[in-house]
């Protein structure tokens, strides 16, 4: 019998949304472990890929007569987790304990004060905090009120995440499925558009042993195939050297994704290794072609000469590398913003390789982030913006809803003309036009997929897969 019923949001309500399906809600399925070791007997559902309403939720509730339910919700899922929980609190009534944890409420340390529906929040990591909680909880105890989580010193200590109970196999990314891992927790540095909490500024690594263990057991999941969530994986090197070096010594065909990595950790022979233990793409951000914007206001002390250099190094192995850029900075000028947009392939024109694939999003002021603080500042959004947003004066849809971020005298249209123009220079290239050509000619089942991007990028200005315009 189910005891915490563990949910995650979706910014779609009642119908499986765009975007998140591509990996199961790790978080959630590291607290179920935590929960699991302590005797407990968690279920997760998730609403990224479960369309469900909140008569649905109500109904596994009072089936199993589960007294604590836990939402996760990132500031992006906040309205749709605040329907659900006044839903479940007008069900239950006092019968039910509501927890909240994840992202938004580590942003928003007062979020209970102002909705006294949820019971208990938990800013930071829930591992150990959430279960000592749930287990008083479960003894009947009536607990109430926001807590910090405690901070796992070793990651090495808590139980591998329980993926059993998340269907894997539904999580796809461009059709590939990988077996998600996280080798790292917490990011030093602080981009102006990164949303993070202020704890996660510490950042915590999984031994090479402990990696290569879990590896070891999700090895039959997607033969083989694996993808790191971590936002800077070469941060350590003598960890990667270790890890990649296990890997090798395993022996068995693997292929994995590194996440993310800096441009400014590129030693030739972490690369090297990493490519001889079988990594073979990820990604990195760029974020802006002006390297004032870059230094001035993104945080990123990144000269474009050292990115050149980066790129060049990785082009020792035919990687396939995704860049990453924001369009519209704080004091960002139009000539900034076009620099940006045709970097890209200007980094082509001198003739980098490993560049495969470019995002330009649109940046999006998040809770925690600089920018936040900034876009508020300047009045671009309301200070009880969030409230608003709960109460859907911005309508259901994440995507189209949430402001965007323009500078000063930059108007939206002149941002999506540069970003439609910076993926037309980059995309329709002929040395890349010719090699989708072989590629689809060599197997024509790309072919219908490499027409419909075609027509989206004339169209829309961007990609089918993209989440934002
Ligand atoms: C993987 C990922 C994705 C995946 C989605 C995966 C999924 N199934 O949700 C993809 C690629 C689709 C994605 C998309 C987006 N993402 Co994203 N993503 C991440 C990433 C890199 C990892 C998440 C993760 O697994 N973390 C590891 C686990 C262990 O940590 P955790 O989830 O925080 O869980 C711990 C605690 O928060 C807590 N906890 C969590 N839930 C609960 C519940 C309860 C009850 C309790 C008590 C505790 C608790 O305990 C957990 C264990 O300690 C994070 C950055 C990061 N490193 O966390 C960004 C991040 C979550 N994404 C972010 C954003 C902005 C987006 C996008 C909006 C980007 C965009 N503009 O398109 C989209 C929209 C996604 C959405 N659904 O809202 C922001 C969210 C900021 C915010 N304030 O909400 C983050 C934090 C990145 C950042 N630093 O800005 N993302
Ligand atoms: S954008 Fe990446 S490098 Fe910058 S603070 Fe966020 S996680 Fe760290």
């Amino acid at each position: 019998m189910t005891d915490v019923l563990l949910v995650n949001s979706s910014f779609a309500y009642g119908k499986v949304g765009r975007g998140i399906q591509f990996y199961p809600p790790i978080g959630l399925n590291y607290l179920a472990a935590s929960l699991r070791l302590k005797g407990m007997t968690p279920k997760i559902v998730d609403l990224g890929i479960e369309p469900f309403t909140v008569e649905d939720v109500a109904e596994i509730i009072a089936k199993e007569n589960i007294p604590l339910v836990g939402f996760s919700s990132n500031s992006t899922q906040i309205h749709n987790t605040m329907r659900f929980v006044c839903g479940l609190r007008e069900r239950f009534g006092k019968n039910l304990t509501i927890a909240l944890g994840g992202f938004h409420i580590s942003n928003d340390p007062t979020f209970l004060e102002r909705y006294p529906q949820i019971d208990i929040g938990v800013i930071g990591d829930g591992d150990i905090t959430f279960t000592q909680l749930a287990q008083r909880v479960l003894g009947g105890e009536k607990v109430r009120g926001t807590f910090t989580g405690e901070m796992i010193p070793s990651l090495d200590d808590i139980p591998f995440p329980a993926y059993d109970l998340t269907p894997l196999e539904r999580y796809k990314q461009a059709g590939l499925q990988y077996y998600p891992l996280l080798g790292t927790r917490g990011c030093p540095f602080n981009c102006v558009f990164c949303s993070r909490a202020p704890m996660s500024r510490k950042v915590r690594f999984r031994s090479a042993e402990n990696l290569l263990e879990e590896m070891k057991r999700g090895y039959d999941v997607f033969e083989g195939r694996y993808g790191f969530l971590d936002e800077s994986f070469t941060l350590r090197e003598k960890n990667v050297i270790a890890f990649c070096e296990g890997l090798i010594k395993w022996g068995k065909p693997v292929r994995w994704t590194a996440g993310g990595i800096r441009l400014d950790q590129i030693n030739p022979d972490v690369i090297d290794i990493m490519w001889k233990a079988g990594c073979r793409d990820f990604f990195v951000g760029v974020e802006t072609g002006s390297e004032r914007v870059r230094k001035e206001i993104v945080g990123k002390r990144i000269s474009d000469k050292q990115i050149f250099e980066s790129f060049k190094i990785l082009d020792r192995h035919p990687f396939e590398v995704e860049a990453s850029f924001v369009l519209g900075h704080p004091t960002e000028t139009e000539e900034e913003l076009a620099q940006t947009c045709f970097f890209p392939a200007k980094l082509k024109s001198m003739g980098i390789k490993c560049l495969t694939q470019v995002g330009f999003k649109l940046a999006v002021p998040m809770p925690g982030s600089r920018l936040w603080t900034i876009a508020k500042r300047e009045g671009k959004i309301p200070e009880d913006f969030i409230d608003r947003y709960i109460n859907f004066e911005y309508g259901e849809d994440f995507f189209s809803g949430w402001p965007k971020y323009y500078p000063d005298g930059i108007s939206k249209e002149k941002v999506l003309e540069l970003k439609k123009k910076g993926y037309m220079k980059y995309y329709l290239r002929p040395g890349y036009i010719f090699s989708r050509i072989r590629r689809d000619l060599a197997n024509p089942k790309y072919l219908l997929e490499d027409l419909r991007e075609f027509i989206s990028m004339l169209r829309k200005g961007h990609s089918t897969v993209s989440l934002t315009e």
